[in-house]
């Protein structure tokens, strides 16, 4: 087995844009607070306008500014890395080297999967006719930038996956074109430790774009992928096969649902995924793994292609559980109807009359099942957004990054006269205070086919994404296909004066715990900052946007030197397997992660 690698100092990167340096952090810092609230109060009479004067941080500016030294101020984020974050500029991975500038070569980094060996494993299949890509993963260590290269004899374009217990990563489905045969059962297992693919059992089902979920048990659900009304599947990782749940068969009209185990052991899905879903849905396997269906309230917006979070807060009895969803919208935007889009769309909107939207709505799941869910809005993000990816980090804020407006391909070819408008500029939810702040904008655009993941290290790897400016036509989208990364600092890891924050540490290796039980955790305080926060974070499995990621907040109580944490309660809030282990000191500022097998 290789050992956890250790994971070095965050690279700092000082680019600073042309125009950026007339704020300051102040000034800065609350003009982002504004911002976020300021959409629901504006009153009549039109805005200030850039320059304009205004009294003081309580006056609004129109869209996008902030008051500031009285005069209506653009905030510039780049200069303030302890505000906006910093990107490192571009790099790619390639099959020889790293840095072909031309990007034309390498890996297309649209599925990844977060090690808990603490190196991040991307692969992209073989993609489409003209893409052609070689059916080869990379698995990249951030803290050395060393990579491997892994060979496998499939194409899972377009597969879904998730962590087993014991930390291997099983892939199913996908393959080159929907609704055709070349539709995959196929099932993969990756062997984090050896770093080699393993073909197990097929599934019995034909699957594109499904969703696979760990279970309480630790064994892998699979739903969707089918565009029909197919029996559910469950895999079982000691023995490599598959069980067909007969009677089990819902029609799971969108692909990639968003799927979360709850506290109370079932599992909700808020038909928030891709293509139209119409009815969220509780699922519980009972004895013998009989699927029980149960109707639920699903978001008030319609969350098309928007994101997830889950969030479980372990500290209170029952565990609370929450999900956030995020922005969306059908993509290929054309022929608006008013009527249609920012909510459920009317039954006589057509495919395609969902705008793209910035809505943010919040449904506390404690009770899911016994109670009526209850979706409640959230202050929206700036800017509206479809294919956004939302990453949760360690101090409990949201960070999303990349996605689109004007639809999903500007295919001139094909006679699409929109405009598509790329998000550049990525965004910071702060839960405290229900406000976004703008952060630094991306150095390539990110949208469909685009990954983020927390690294250990408390960065997040951004990788994929798609161009449709460049060349290509819709099946033949390699030119179109990203193959550069580039790395998020969020400003947590910033002082002040833009040098990296002292952190707090974990000074422990690897840790396995049991449910429930209490364990001393040797901690090293950064500038005697006490610790506020202990989370642990499901290590990223995703592609297009759509993970299974869920954020657990644990019971701690702070020693001199350690602390007295307490693992997930029960296999409903924690399914077994590998987690990130992150305490948050009293500024915010995270340690580098630990992982923690946990099980029975
Ligand atoms: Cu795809």
């Amino acid at each position: 087995m290789k050992s956890v690698r250790p994971v070095g100092s965050i690279l700092v990167s000082l680019l600073v844009l042309s125009g950026c340096e007339g704020s300051d952090g102040s000034g800065a810092a609350a003009g982002a607070g504004s911002a976020g609230g300021k959409a629901d109060d504006a009153d009549d009479g039109p805005l200030p306008g850039e320059g304009d004067y205004c009294d003081d941080f309580d006056e609004y500016c129109n869209d996008g500014l902030y008051c500031h030294e009285e005069a209506c101020t653009r905030f510039e984020p780049a200069a303030q890395p302890w505000v906006s974050g910093e990107f490192t500029p571009p790099s790619y991975f390639t099959e020889d080297g790293k840095d072909d500038p031309s990007g034309q070569t390498g890996i297309f980094g649209m599925h990844v999967g977060m090690l808990p060996t603490g190196r991040v494993l991307l692969f992209a299949g073989r993609g489409f006719a003209s893409s052609g890509y070689p059916m080869r993963s990379l698995t990249w260590d951030p803290a050395t930038e060393a990579f491997d290269i892994q060979d496998y004899d499939d194409d899972v374009f377009c597969a879904h996956h998730t962590f087993l217990p014991n930390g291997d990563f099983l892939v199913a489905g996908g393959g080159f074109l929907p609704n055709s045969v070349l539709k995959h059962r196929a099932t993969w297992r990756f062997d984090v430790r050896d770093e080699t693919w393993t073909q197990v059992e097929s599934m019995q089902e034909r699957r594109w774009y499904p969703s696979l979920l760990t279970l309480p048990d630790g064994r892998a659900l699979v739903v969707s992928g089918t565009s029909g009304s197919d029996p559910l599947e469950i895999f079982d990782p000691d023995t490599n096969r598959w069980t067909t749940l007969e009677g089990s068969e819902k029609p799971f009209p969108e692909r990639y649902p968003a799927m979360r185990i709850l506290p109370n052991g079932r599992i909700y899905s808020p038909r928030i995924g891709w293509d139209h879903g119409d009815e969220a849905v509780l699922l519980s396997l009972g004895e013998g793994d009989q699927a029980q269906w149960q109707d639920a309230q699903g978001p008030n917006a319609f969350h098309e292609n928007g994101d997830v979070t889950f969030h479980v807060d372990d500290t209170v009895s029952p565990p609370r559980a929450v999900m956030r969803a995020y922005a969306g919208g059908i993509v290929d935007a054309r022929g608006l109807d008013s009527e249609c889009g920012a909510n459920h769309p009317d039954p006589d909107c057509a495919e395609g009359e969902a705008p793209e939207h910035n809505l943010v709505e919040q449904v506390d799941l404690t009770q899911a099942g016994d109670a009526p869910l209850q979706w409640e809005s959230l202050a929206s993000m700036k800017h509206a957004r479809a294919n956004v990816s939302v990453v949760v980090l360690p101090d409990g804020k949201a960070w999303a990054v990349g996605g689109q407006v004007g639809g999903q391909w500007n295919d001139a070819e094909q006679g699409n006269d929109y405009v598509i408008e790329y998000i550049y500029e990525t965004e910071m939810y702060d839960p405290a205070t229900d406000t976004w702040s703008p952060t630094k904008a991306l150095m390539h655009p990110r949208q469909y086919h685009h990954t983020a993941t927390l690294l250990p290290d408390g960065r997040v790897l951004v990788t994929g994404g798609q161009d449709p400016t460049r060349a290509g036509k819709l099946l033949g989208g390699k030119e179109r296909d990203i193959r550069s990364y580039e790395i998020y600092s969020p400003p947590y890891l910033f002082a002040e004066d833009g040098s990296a924050r002292e952190r707090p540490s974990i000074s422990t290796d690897p840790i396995a715990a049991r449910y429930g039980e209490t364990m001393e955790l040797p901690v090293q305080l950064a500038e005697g900052r006490d610790i506020t926060r202990v989370v642990m974070l499901s290590p990223n499995s995703e592609t297009h946007h759509t993970g299974t990621g869920r954020a657990i907040e644990l019971p701690f109580e702070q020693g001199t030197d350690s602390l007295s944490i307490t693992a997930p309660s029960t296999n409903t809030v924690a399914p077994p397997g590998f987690y990130m282990l992150f305490v948050v000191d009293a500024a915010g500022t995270p340690s580098v992660a630990k992982f923690v097998q946990v099980g029975e």
